[in-house]
């Protein structure tokens, strides 16, 4: 490998990032203080694309000790910035330059946006005097960026510091998200003028009254089928382990959203799956049969309560006030910080209910088997299987957007927090790659598989030399099905001939021998990539291993 280790994996690094007064060398420049202060706040990598505009922060860096990690597109690095952010609990850094590169960077950043995780997004300019002038490649940054962003905010001397720590933070405020920032050459290549700022811990979302804590372990105490739901907010969470207190401590089977996977162990006896995946109706059926949906954290950007919840009563626990549809019945919102809402649910007397473990066993079993549908051919789910097999309980997934999202979703166990990388908010084909890498990079010592489709594979296929330059041992699955399924399906769903949506006509044959060096290989049944991936996850570098599937069953799994 040939990464630093990652650092200590504190959720409390923020707080305890207290800037040096006066840090700043006589010989520092406006870049090398921006790096400094990044690097005082734990941040040790940064993902882009450099020109020459972006030659003195990179130069900075590499000085500075924050690694500059050169992605095959800059969307990609706006991706590997945000896994980065999710894994490490501080902000996730991706680099552009203007333009085209800030435009490219914006699909990565709107990621953060959706999907809520902390991240500086920085822009290298023209010159001050240049700015807004018809000259190469220029646009109005903050323009292209205000509405993906928590900030845009111009880097101007005199004010370098007090601004990357306004950006820090605020990207680190609940809810997290991106913070853009742009940075003039000439601003970067000026002698800095300022001392390094000390950074305040991030703000804490306000505790929810007692009275409404009261009240909810009142609707609790009276539900005699309730199921619980974890969504995204919950995966930035403090202590994971407090969503299990609550679970345990009132008998709550529970669901979660696809982000939310693994923020308590699958294989807990009293969880039913993922919502809205494949064999969703499936789903939608049991939680139709309870009498109160507990949110834990549920973000309605992965979707909305109106689409499963028909009226059943809502008991929501988040950090800010829910978005519903008026059709939505909600018994009671508990908004505050979620942390402290679960600890005090933890501690309400044990409620009981009706669900009996025979029931919950026979939904798990009725599930799993629907999404498997039977045929003699090497079929996505059987691919599916063989991966998770394959992967250590610790490893990592981190994967992509197209049918396979929906079968992974449903099938995969999830065993950790942060264990299973994907967009849902955002949901945007190319996530998976990148992820994957920035996954592997922040943990170097789990085992870390990218599965992704093949229209994805396309997308973004110059990353997997970003992983051979790294020196990442990374298997990388392709689920080659030839079609864009997922749209191949809303096609037939909608009876509209199939235009369009067709990778490839003819049938794939063996893949080239590598990828830009990367190796590849074919595989043709479950156990050829079983094995395939264990090699691959003993390698020293990426692996390509293009598993050549039937994906027709996503007619009867995929949004049935
Ligand atoms: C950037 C972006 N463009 C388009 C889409 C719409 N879209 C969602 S899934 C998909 C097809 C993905 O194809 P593939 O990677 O082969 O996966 P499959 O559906 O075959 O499993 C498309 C085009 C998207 N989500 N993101
Ligand atoms: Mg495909």
């Amino acid at each position: 490998m040939k990464v630093r280790p990652a650092a200590a994996r504190s959720s409390v690094i923020l707080a305890a990032a207290l800037f040096p007064r006066d840090g700043v060398q006589p010989d520092m420049n406006n870049a090398d203080l921006i790096v400094a202060m990044l690097k005082a706040a734990g941040i040790e990598r940064g993902f882009g694309i450099p020109s020459g505009n972006v030659l003195p922060l990179m130069e900075a860096m590499r000085k500075g000790g924050v690694e500059f990690v050169l992605t095959a597109h800059e969307g990609s690095a706006g991706f590997a910035a945000d896994v980065t952010g999710r894994m490490t609990d501080r902000p996730g850094l991706c680099i552009a330059t203007l333009g085209p590169g800030a435009t490219n960077l914006a699909t990565g950043v709107g990621n953060a946006w959706l999907d809520r995780s902390p991240m500086i997004a920085i822009t290298c300019n023209l010159n001050t005097d240049q700015l807004g002038r018809r000259i190469q490649m220029w646009i109005d940054h903050h323009a292209l960026f205000k509405p993906i962003t928590k900030a845009t905010l111009r880097l101007e001397p005199g004010r370098i510091a007090e601004t990357v720590a306004q950006a820090i933070r605020l990207a680190m405020a609940e809810p997290r998200g991106p913070v853009h920032l742009d940075l003039p050459e000439d601003v970067a290549l000026a002698p800095a003028s300022e001392s390094m700022t000390e950074l305040p811990p991030p703000s804490k979302v306000p505790a929810a009254p007692d009275a409404v804590i009261a009240e909810a372990g009142e609707l609790l105490a009276k539900a005699k089928r309730p199921i619980a739901v974890l969504g995204s907010s919950a995966m930035r969470i403090g202590h994971p382990e407090l969503l299990r207190a609550v679970i345990e401590r009132h008998n709550l089977p529970f669901a979660t959203t696809t982000m939310a996977k693994g923020l308590i162990d699958e294989d807990h006896p009293l969880c039913i799956g993922v919502i809205e995946r494949s064999c969703r109706q499936v789903q939608r059926k049991m939680l139709r049969s309870a009498d109160l949906i507990v949110g834990l954290g549920y973000d309605t950007i992965e979707v909305e309560y109106e689409a499963w919840i028909a009226d059943v009563p809502l008991l929501q626990v988040d950090i800010e006030r829910v978005d519903v549809a008026p059709s939505v019945a909600v018994a009671l919102e508990v908004t505050g910080d979620i942390d402290d809402s679960l600890a005090r649910l933890a501690a309400l007397p044990s409620c009981s209910n009706d669900w009996t473990t025979q029931e919950l066993d026979q939904h798990r079993a009725r599930f799993q088997a629907a999404l498997r549908p039977a045929s003699s051919t090497f079929t996505a789910h059987a691919a599916i299987d063989a991966v998770r097999r394959a992967l250590p309980r610790e490893g990592l997934l981190s994967f992509d957007v197209g049918a396979h999202t929906h079968q992974i979703a449903s099938q995969w166990t999830a065993h950790a927090p942060k264990s299973f990388h994907i967009t849902n908010g955002w949901s945007s084909m190319g996530f998976g790659l990148p992820g994957a890498i920035a996954a592997k990079l922040a943990r170097p010592d789990l085992p870390v598989i990218c599965m992704l489709g093949d229209g994805c594979f396309q997308m973004t296929v110059g990353e997997v030399a970003v992983a051979k330059r790294l020196g990442l041992s990374l298997p990388v699955v392709v689920l080659d099905d030839r079609w864009l399924s997922l749209i191949k399906v809303k096609q037939m769903r909608r009876q509209y001939p199939f235009y369009g949506t067709e990778l490839q006509e003819e049938e794939y044959t063996a893949p080239p021998q590598h990828y830009f060096g990367v190796p590849a290989v074919e595989v043709r049944n479950p156990e050829e990539l079983e094995a395939a991936v264990r090699k691959a996850l003993a390698a020293s570098g990426p692996t390509v291993i293009e598993a050549v599937v039937d994906s027709d069953h996503y007619i009867d799994t995929v949004f049935d």
